[in-house]
């Protein structure tokens, strides 16, 4: 919709930045941490850029303070951080590690002391490599349980002083990458599995969000789902058709069990057709029922366009851009469904995602009205090659990027849609999983590359003194 004048951001919205344990910290097996599947995956040959890994990361964990400093100098309001789970069980269970309870500690005391609201993510892919070894981590119901009690601990020990916390990050991104596409571990090809370990997802969300509920009374919690919407590529009924399939399979399939514990129905009816359907053990349905998400979490990066897939027309790519060449992605689909086609009303990024800012706001409409669930943004940014120029970095293809898109949530506000936060990927620069040091993230430059033996030297970008000045406004300048 188009309005005559702006309403005002809420006035406690939470700016923020995000990370992930992994991307940031390294210190990989420092005081006590164990390993996890994250750690030896890396170390296979072939599996990311040029064989980068997290082991020294931008050394967060040693530079937490400074990193913290930084985001006080910015005005940050928030900021979102994953724990390490094998930092607290270095197994994943049994007897806790307090050194690895005492850093969190540390970086939630340094975050209040500057009044940064800590927003804590509770899994961002990095199971512990013994509960893999165990019983093969998520694919086993036992994993349930562990989980849960993980966060229980968590919940007890941080729950006085963290309100606002993400179950999983991105359960969507990692079942597919990890078990269908074979591109995160544990590197499997095989859709069957990557239903069953979804489901056993969903459980052990659910438990954790109703134990959360339990323990913290005043807190918050929900998941975050990396959420791509899907356009028709024309008013051809049928690709309108592909669209719909898109929706269903990519995002209600995960959304509609996190908001009422419903697996849509067309989805599941091609489960069963092509013989993929997860076992469901009488009280499941009931479980995630019976968990409810106070937010969704929305990690939203790009847009998506469908067009009609025919049974024998193009099926699953398993590649991806990973070098930031231009359009080296290949074409991809699902027979029956739909396949993706390109948009030529939108430009990509140098690793082939669309920038769409509009899809940010359609992306918001449609949860709002489809869930009615406030919504955290939980990621959004913009990877990209940047230049260290004289002490400088001048990115301005960023804050082009980020000012459209906190005019799409302006815009979301406008149309009446409940915005709880905003955190931009990433706060300082950090691995990217698969596509090393070189595509960077952050309002900070890290100086790092593919070494490890690098100075790590800080240097606020551009785009840092923007983000300032849109939090000193509430969204007011952008
Ligand atoms: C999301 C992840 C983040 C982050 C981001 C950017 O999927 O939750 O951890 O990495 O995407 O992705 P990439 O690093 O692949 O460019």
């Amino acid at each position: 919709m188009e309005h005559k004048q702006d309403q005002a951001f809420p006035k406690d919205f939470l700016w923020g930045s995000a990370s992930a344990a992994y991307q940031i910290e390294g210190a990989w097996d420092a005081d006590g941490k164990g390993p996890s599947v994250w750690d030896n995956f890396v170390k296979i040959p072939g599996t990311t850029y040029e064989g980068t890994n997290g082991d020294v990361a931008v050394d967060h964990y040693n530079r937490y303070k400074e990193d913290v400093k930084l985001m006080a100098d910015a005005g940050l309001k928030a900021y979102r951080f994953s724990i390490a789970w094998s930092r607290i069980f270095p197994t994943g269970k049994g007897e806790v590690n307090e050194a690895g309870l005492q850093f969190y500690d540390n970086l939630i005391d340094e975050l209040l002391k500057y009044d940064i609201e800590p927003l804590v993510t509770l899994y961002h892919w990095d199971i512990p490599q013994a509960l893999m070894d165990e019983y093969g981590g998520w694919e086993s119901r036992k994993v349930i349980e562990d989980f849960t009690n993980y966060s229980v601990a968590l919940f007890k020990r941080y729950g006085d002083r963290v309100k606002y916390w993400v179950s999983l990050n991105e359960q969507n991104i990692f079942v597919s990458l990890g078990y269908s596409m074979a591109l995160h571990p544990p590197k499997v090809t095989d859709d069957k599995r990557m239903y069953q370990v979804n489901h056993i997802a969903n459980l052990a969300n659910a438990s954790v969000i109703n134990a959360f509920h339990e323990i913290v009374k005043d807190g918050k919690i929900g998941p975050s789902f990396a959420y791509t919407p899907f356009y028709p590529v024309d008013t051809d009924p049928k690709n309108v058709l592909a669209a719909e399939n898109a929706e269903d399979l990519n995002s209600h399939f995960w959304m509609d069990i996190y908001a009422w514990g419903v697996y849509p129905k067309a989805v599941w009816r091609y489960l069963e057709e092509n013989d993929l359907a997860p076992t469901v053990e009488p009280g499941d349905m009931e479980l995630l029922a019976s968990a409810k998400p106070d937010f969704m979490g929305l990690n939203y990066y790009q847009s998506a366009t469908a067009a009609h897939n025919p049974l024998d027309g193009v099926g699953q790519s398993n590649t991806f851009n990973t070098t930031g060449k231009k359009g080296t992605s290949e074409e991809t689909g699902i027979p029956g469904l739909y396949k993706k086609v390109k948009n030529p009303y939108v430009k990509t990024t140098d690793w082939d995602w669309t920038i769409d800012p509009d899809g940010l706001h359609i992306a918001l409409r449609r949860i709002d009205s489809r869930y009615q669930l406030p919504i955290l943004i939980t990621e959004n940014g913009l990877g990209a090659f940047d230049k260290l120029e004289d002490g400088e970095v001048h990115d301005a293809y960023r804050i082009d990027y980020l000012s459209s898109h906190v005019g799409a949530i302006q815009a979301a506000i406008n149309d009446g849609v409940d915005m709880l936060g905003y955190c931009t990927w990433s706060f300082t620069d950090l691995l990217s999983w698969l596509n090393g040091y070189q595509k960077r993230y952050g309002f900070v430059y890290v100086d790092r590359d593919i070494s490890d033996d690098a100075p790590m030297t800080r240097i606020p970008k551009d785009s840092f003194y923007w983000y300032k000045k849109v939090i000193e406004t509430n969204g007011k300048e952008l």
